[in-house]
């Protein structure tokens, strides 16, 4: 069991001016952040992000959406990081999320969905490396 995880702050609740209310629900919940930057994915890196959703039906959506506006992406740590964050965040679809969680609270939709979470220790170390250096992450 790692201590760490990785998030983003999708474009949808960048753009509806969620990122301060996302934010003190993570450190609310006991996370600390490690590392932390607001950037834009291009349609090849959201598209290289998710390659493992590259053969499923909303895979073109989904690099879109990714792509359409500013994310912001961190690195998190709480001992068990990646089951308790995907817990904060709650299911894919915010129709059946439980109450209180991010995606219950912010998310629009199961393609628009608030905030991503990993979803084991080895693609949260992946993922952080995607976004950030080894200099970032102490
Ligand atoms: P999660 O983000 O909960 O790990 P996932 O890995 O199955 O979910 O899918 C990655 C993202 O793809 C998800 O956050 C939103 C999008 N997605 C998943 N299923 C979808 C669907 N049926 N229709 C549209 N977008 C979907
Ligand atoms: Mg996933």
């Amino acid at each position: 069991m790692s201590n760490r995880t990785f998030t983003m702050i999708k474009p949808d609740a960048v753009q509806n001016g969620h990122i301060g209310g996302i934010l003190d629900k993570i450190c609310a919940a006991g996370f600390r952040i490690v590392a932390m930057k607001q950037t834009r994915l291009s349609a090849e890196k959201a598209g290289e992000f998710y390659a493992v959703h590259k053969e499923r039906p909303f895979y073109g959506e989904l690099v879109e959406f990714m792509s359409s506006g500013h994310i912001v992406a961190a690195i998190l740590e709480k001992d068990n990081a990646v089951e308790d964050f995907r817990k904060l965040i709650g299911a894919t679809n915010p129709a059946q999320a439980e109450e209180g969680t991010i995606r219950k609270i912010y998310a629009e939709s199961i393609g628009r969905n608030a905030v991503h979470g990993s979803d084991s220790d080895e693609n949260a170390a992946i993922e952080g490396n995607f976004f950030f250096s080894g200099l970032e992450k102490f």
